[in-house]
């Protein structure tokens, strides 16, 4: 039945943009959680803005609940030009078109939100960009993000001892599974939406996810301990499909790319400032227990040699060490 759904999307999303000009436009946005998470009110002011910045009609199609499927899907269908125009993905879950993509969302990229921020308010990432453009057809129009990810398991863990052999779900980029192997972890890839069932089954033992994810999937109805590595501090560009976007008129455009840098900001603003507040309310109702990780030392010191080797790998060396001196 997904088939079909996608089916139909792809239709309408092809008819309605053939009749740009003569009526309102369409575009079709994707998202894995309900109105209450911070990327959908993050789209909901994206609508807002493109709306104020143009003169003609847009509908925007907005389905969630992973209605559409999961990041790892949309980056398919963005490439292709099918089904969705517009949504929010995680880098890591864009390797499999760009591999030099996830580099922006490695863990211990980013020393603090300060770092975070400048970073992704400078254009020290626009060659990476150029490569998800070049080879996904997949357009950056903004950055938000702003959780901090921890470890989220069935079980505490309070040190390297207890993350030795810890059976753990990881994004789809190998650079995510080498850092957790590194360490001394047993990470497995696995699509986001079967996590909660692959905790509840015992074939794994957790993940790492930011509060936001955390709270609207439930995670912690079968993965309660969240034990505060601080590791990663998402970057999750606003993307829009080549495909819709060339087929654009100009001045619909330009209020595109406005308001994806402008809704960007309102995101970051919202989702950097809201996670702890998340974690808290979470703690506070019984849902959560939060555990202190002893060994964060032992993590970054393990982590540089791997985030080098991926970089030389991949000939950005010199991008990594732009990022590190920002
Ligand atoms: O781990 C994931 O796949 C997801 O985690 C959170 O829900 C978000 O960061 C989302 O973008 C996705 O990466």
């Amino acid at each position: 039945s997904t088939t079909k759904m996608v089916l139909g999307a792809v239709c309408a999303t092809a008819l309605t943009l053939g009749m740009a000009n003569a009526e309102a436009i369409t575009l079709r946005g994707a998202s894995m959680f309900d109105e209450d998470h911070t990327f959908t009110k993050t789209f909901r002011k994206f609508e807002e803005l493109v709306q104020e910045n143009y003169d003609g009609e847009v509908i925007f199609d907005l389905r969630l609940n992973s209605e559409l499927g999961v990041e790892k899907d949309y980056v398919t269908f963005l490439q292709q030009g099918v089904a969705i125009d517009y949504t929010i993905i995680a880098p890591s879950n864009m390797a499999i078109m760009a591999p030099s993509i996830p580099l922006m969302d490695m863990p211990f990229l980013f020393r603090d939100l300060e770092h975070w921020d400048a970073v992704l308010s400078s254009k020290t990432l626009t060659s990476l960009e150029d490569e998800l453009m070049e080879k996904a057809d997949i357009k950056i129009i903004g950055y938000t993000g702003g959780g901090v990810r921890n470890l989220v398991a069935n079980k505490p863990i309070k040190n390297m001892e207890d993350l030795a052999g810890h059976k753990m779900r990881v994004m789809g980029a190998p650079i995510q599974a080498q850092v957790f192997a590194a360490f001394n972890a047993s990470p497995a890839a696995i699509a986001y939406n079967e996590v909660y069932n692959a905790i509840q089954t015992g074939v794994i033992s957790g993940l790492e996810n930011e509060a936001a994810g955390v709270e609207n999937l439930k995670f912690y109805e079968v993965a309660p301990y969240i034990s505060q590595t601080a590791h990663t501090i998402t970057v999750r560009p606003i993307v829009m499909s080549g495909k819709t976007f060339r087929k654009l008129p100009e001045d619909l455009q330009a209020a595109v790319l406005k308001a994806g840098a402008d809704a960007a900001t309102f995101g970051r603003e919202l989702e950097s400032t809201q996670d702890g507040i998340i974690l808290k309310k979470m703690a506070d109702a019984g849902q959560i227990n939060l555990i202190e990780f002893e060994d964060r030392d032992q993590l970054l010191e393990l982590v540089v040699p791997v985030q080098d080797a991926y970089a030389a790998e991949l000939g950005a060396t010199e991008l990594l060490e732009a990022i590190r001196a920002t």
